[in-house]
């Protein structure tokens, strides 16, 4: 199949798994089109069956535009790829407003080309911008006029419907997925040299927005730095970056906690890790508690969104209420000092990780565009 994809290029998680769904699609014999502003960050060099299509912001100098119609330019190149390639199917990722530029796309197509539009709900457009009154009315319309909708957890395709309504969709689950041969946990014996030796390895990472609440990150790791020599590594960036240091410093741990921005590739921190961070607000998913699990590595997680879908409490993690930071320290301090519950529990995040293999899931996307083709 033809298949142009739309994502936000930059950092987050819609944008990793609209990418990496691409390039396991090109390796299954797909031809992959990217449409996007940049490059998206996980595409790294050449892949057979893989192209990238600039939607050209430059035009925004223009005196009138104040605020240049990023929207009409997008919609415009998802319509001149659609028709120049013969693409099948535009799978949209993050519905604002990915799933209204691939709306008007198809409908500039007419009758030229059958084009199907496919739109995955990712979180914060359902949960957070969506909900909004200014976009409201026409997220829900673009959602009901794709021609088939996924959520990437049940916790989602419900919050959907409950805030939506969503009468004439038919939102499918399609859970997101991880790349085993570069998720990994780490063979015996390797060193990673990212701490001081004897200190237990903690990891956070996420795009430092408010939902993810890094401060109680801080928190957690200040009870387990209080009860063990322990580094915590902060991985990533944003707009809370700066509240995290301060709290680092007040909270007096702050000579042991690594800020280190924003990584590409954080598998191999991620294997040098003992325990993963996740306190957020909400996550419909949580595909870094995913990856931080193929890795080998127990998440200490809110009881929140769709992390129980992903965590299971005291089987590969552990799940308290959001800002329960004293609960999460004290069960994260317990977890470390006990060397078999630990390893018991790294293995089980091993294991359940595997059921979110990217061939066990990509199949399922590969229906839907049958389906829809059909
Ligand atoms: O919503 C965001 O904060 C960003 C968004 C993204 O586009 O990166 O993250 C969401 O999508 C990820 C991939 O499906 C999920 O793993 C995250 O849980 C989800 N974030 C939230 O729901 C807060």
């Amino acid at each position: 199949m033809k298949i142009g994809i739309t994502c936000y290029p930059t950092y987050g998680g819609s944008g990793a798994v609209a990418t990496e769904l691409g390039l396991e699609l090109a390796k299954r014999g797909h031809e992959i089109h990217f449409i996007t502003y940049a490059a998206p960050f996980r595409l790294r060099g050449y892949a057979e069956r893989v192209y990238f299509h600039e939607v050209d912001t430059r035009t925004g100098r223009y005196p009138l535009f104040d605020h240049f119609p990023y929207t009409l330019a997008l919609a415009s190149k998802q319509h001149e790829v659609a028709l120049r390639e013969r693409l099948d199917i535009l799978h949209v990722h993050y519905a604002i407003p990915h799933a209204t530029t691939a709306y008007l796309a198809r409908e500039m197509l007419g009758r030229e080309l059958p084009l199907k539009v496919i739109t995955t709900l990712h979180g914060t457009d359902i949960t957070l911008v969506g909900q909004e009154a200014s976009f409201f009315t026409i997220t829900r319309f673009s959602i009901e006029q794709s021609d088939a909708v996924t959520a990437v957890s049940d916790y989602l395709r419900d919050e959907t419907f409950r805030a939506f309504g969503c009468v004439q969709c038919d939102i499918k689950t399609i859970p997101n997925f991880v790349n085993l041969d570069e998720y990994r946990p780490a063979p015996d014996g390797e060193c990673s040299g990212i701490a001081p030796a004897g200190h237990k390895v903690i990891a956070h990472t996420s795009n430092f927005r408010e939902v993810k609440r890094v401060k109680d990150v801080i928190r957690i790791f200040s009870r387990i730095h209080h009860a063990m020599p322990s580094t915590l590594l902060m991985i990533g960036d944003g707009p809370d970056r700066d509240d995290a240091e301060r709290e680092a410093r007040e909270l007096g741990v702050a000579d042991d906690v690594r800020f280190l921005g924003r990584i590409d590739s954080v598998a191999s921190l991620l294997r040098a890790s003992d325990l993963f961070l996740l306190p957020s607000q909400s996550e419909s998913f949580g595909l870094a508690a995913l990856e931080a699990m193929a890795c080998g590595v127990p998440v200490v997680a809110s009881r929140a969104g769709g992390l129980p879908e992903v965590v299971s409490d005291g089987v590969n993690g552990i799940l308290e209420p959001v800002g329960s930071v004293e609960a999460m320290g004290r069960r994260a301090v317990d977890l470390l000092r006990s060397e078999s519950r630990h390893a018991a529990m790294r293995d089980a995040a091993v294991e359940n990780a595997r059921r979110y293999a990217a061939d066990q899931i990509v199949p399922m996307y590969e229906q839907l565009y049958e389906q829809v083709r059909a």
